[in-house]
């Protein structure tokens, strides 16, 4: 059977599943985590009483929360160090850099399978791995050698052809797949990439589309691995992790893209979603306040010597601040010597840490009614920490010519077109010194039971859901409309960060941004429902938006549709996910109404719809149950680790 690329790895990495069944488990040989979920995972990994890990590698990153000023985050880094010694996993220390991009430097390899507690994950699929992003249970689940199950993805084939012309780049790239698909356009999906234009896309300019991947709600996305690949191995001192791998010719595909490169122009996402696609040639001078380059998007070495490349002997415009946050210590380090970082300080950039920073709310919020330009990922309403801002998104070049003009302008592109940048070129060797990537200090995966877990005081338990019980009574207890983000059911800023291991204290700010009277009506009702439209919880992989609602009891999501990640982390909480058959019922819901869910028990065991009363109107709806076979068990065992805690190292 000839197979492209996707299924060529995955047929290797199956359990108890082949690669047409609907539902397939996955294998997974390394794990990635970072601080804000990492946490949460971690405490959970310590409820499944691990004797023995069983990836091949796990890596905890500190790279969210690295404002310190109080010592939550701190103590947070250190609980993490502790548990990295007790199960031996790789401890990346602040400063180190983004995970994404020093996992990509650094630890992915062609042909494996990577999990990781953050929605970008897929960043190592430019590497040829299958590479997933999910919640911090199942990341946990995976150290404890727990296949992870997901719905088969359809796999779509991205043709690119030709070459990018001197203005555009691989951010267009993933911009344009956002136009036309839009932030639902991936759900169930993943992305594989093939055609004469790949060959001349680099390790990072691919790691920038996969990336992005993430914002079409896709599964995963792909690249094959071929000569750049060794050339970007070799180049990071590991060229031993190189295996060639592309898709059967003639392979089948679920459905086909073609994007001629050539004549792709640059774009850009406007508020307040990635999906919001203009072309820069169609804008006219926007006055911009804020400039933020870096990311996991576009922090590499490359993205920011063009940003040097354009800068240099130029000053940035007196009304705005541009920050430069390298992806890396590895790109930091390149920076300062290329020569590059002082050309950027001297224009007077705003250096900032290898962390993810601005991108999540940590520190660089703009003033009021602001336009902030970044390279990142996500513009959601509210993200950057100031509520009244408005940010786009695009690519390093068109943010630096910015820089220096302080105007968002068609007329750039003629600016543009006086560097030459085929003349900047990814360097042959990076420069590789991994002395704060702290390797487990015993060379097994047994647990090291003599050491002592670090627990600072604002390190709170996990919640636990409630047995399932076969009737649900409960409150409408806010209406809310398509594509409501994991930022807005569980924000994350500055003030908010320190508190990811303490699901009490962040109980209190749940879907505050779209319905302030939430929580209190939340707590006044001892819980209930939530209704929702489509696509909700898209964005981050954040659980704490799963575990802050089960701290409230909700026992139910009423929704037109879910996102992946979303939807997986409320099963594994225990919170049902029901979706509507007919949409337009929505509309017939209010806030407070009172529903009744009967025999709820019978039919997680066997119906695929269930009827919900309105007492208020008296009608009842139906919602469909589109859950697999073992997602039903996990519900009615009251959540994933329930269900798991004393069994795994059976
Ligand atoms: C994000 O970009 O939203 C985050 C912060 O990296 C999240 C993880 C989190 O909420 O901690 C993600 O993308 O999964
Ligand atoms: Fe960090 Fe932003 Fe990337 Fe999330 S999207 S991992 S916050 S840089």
């Amino acid at each position: 059977m000839k197979l492209n690329l996707f299924k060529k790895i995955l047929k290797n990495k199956l359990y108890n599943s082949s690669i047409l069944d609907d539902e397939i488990n996955i294998k997974i040989d390394q794990t990635l985590t970072q601080d804000s979920t990492g946490t949460m995972t971690y405490l959970q990994l310590e409820k499944l009483n691990l004797k023995e890990r069983k990836t091949k590698l796990s890596v905890a990153y500190i790279d969210h929360n690295l404002l310190q000023s109080g010592p939550e985050n701190a103590d947070d880094h250190l609980y993490i160090k502790s548990i990295c010694k007790k199960y031996n996993i790789y401890y990346s220390k602040p400063g180190t850099g983004i995970c994404h991009q020093v996992h990509l430097e650094r630890f992915s390899k062609p042909t494996q399978t990577l999990l990781g507690s953050d929605s970008h994950t897929p960043t190592s699929g430019a590497l040829s791995m299958i590479a997933i992003g999910a919640g911090g249970l199942d990341i946990a689940c995976a150290i404890a050698g727990k296949a992870y199950t997901i719905k088969n993805p359809k796999v779509i084939n991205v043709k690119l052809n030709g070459k990018l012309n001197n203005n555009a780049s691989a951010k267009d790239i993933i911009l344009k797949l956002l136009k036309d698909l839009t932030v639902k356009g991936g759900v169930n999906k993943v992305f594989e990439y093939s055609g004469s234009g790949v060959k001349y896309l680099s390790i990072p300019q691919r790691a920038t589309i996969c990336n992005m991947g993430a914002e079409l709600g896709a599964t995963t996305s792909i690249f094959p691995s071929d000569d750049m690949t060794y050339e970007f191995l070799k180049a990071q001192g590991r060229d031993d992790d190189f295996v060639r791998l592309e898709a059967d010719e003639d392979c089948i595909y679920d459905d086909f893209i073609e994007i001629n490169l050539d004549e792709l122009n640059p774009l850009i996402a406007c508020p307040h979603s990635p999906d919001n696609i203009k072309e820069i040639r169609d804008l006219k001078n926007i006055k911009i306040d804020q400039i933020c380059i870096g990311s996991c998007t576009n922090s590499s070495f490359k993205d920011l010597s063009m940003v040097s490349h354009i800068l240099k002997n130029k000053k940035v415009h007196d009304d705005v601040s541009l920050t430069i946050s390298p992806g890396s210590k590895q790109v930091l380090s390149m920076l300062a010597e290329s020569g590059d970082l002082k050309i950027l300080i001297d224009a007077g950039a705003r250096i900032l840490e290898s962390s993810c920073g601005p991108c999540i709310g940590m520190g660089q919020s703009p003033n009021t009614n602001s336009i902030s330009l970044r390279t990142f990922n996500r513009n959601f309403k509210g993200r950057c920490g100031t509520t009244d801002a408005s940010v786009y998104l695009t690519s390093p070049k068109i943010c630096a010519i910015t820089a220096i003009t302080g105007v968002l302008d068609s007329s750039l592109l003629d600016e543009l077109d006086n560097y030459d940048f085929s003349k900047i070129k990814e360097p042959n060797n990076y420069l590789v010194n991994d002395n704060t990537i702290i390797k487990p200090a015993y060379d097994t995966k047994k647990t090291n039971e003599d050491v002592k877990i670090i627990k600072g005081p604002n390190i709170k338990d996990v919640p636990l859901a409630s047995k399932m019980t076969s009737t649900l009574k409960g409150k409408i207890l806010t209406k809310l409309d398509d594509d409501i983000t994991t930022d807005h059911i569980m924000p994350s800023n500055s003030k908010l960060l320190p508190y990811r291991s303490n699901i009490p204290y962040l109980s209190k700010f749940v879907l505050k941004p779209s319905d302030d009277k939430f929580y209190d009506l939340a707590i006044k009702e001892q819980g209930g429902f939530i209704l929702a439209g489509e696509n909700y919880g898209q964005g981050s992989s954040r659980e704490h938006a799963a575990l802050g609602p089960l701290y409230l009891n909700i026992k139910a999501v009423l929704a037109k549709s879910f996102a992946r990640i979303h939807k997986k982390n409320l099963i594994n909480n225990g919170i049902i996910p029901l979706e509507f058959k007919n949409k337009d019922d929505y509309l017939d819901i209010d806030v407070k109404n009172n529903l009744v869910i009967n025999d709820l028990i019978e039919s997680l065991k066997s119906k695929n719809t269930i009827d919900v009363i309105n007492e208020d109107k008296n009608k009842s709806y139906t919602l469909e149950i589109n859950l697999s076979k073992s997602q039903r068990e996990l519900i009615l065992k009251g959540g994933l680790l329930n269900m798991l805690a004393g069994d795994l190292n059976a």
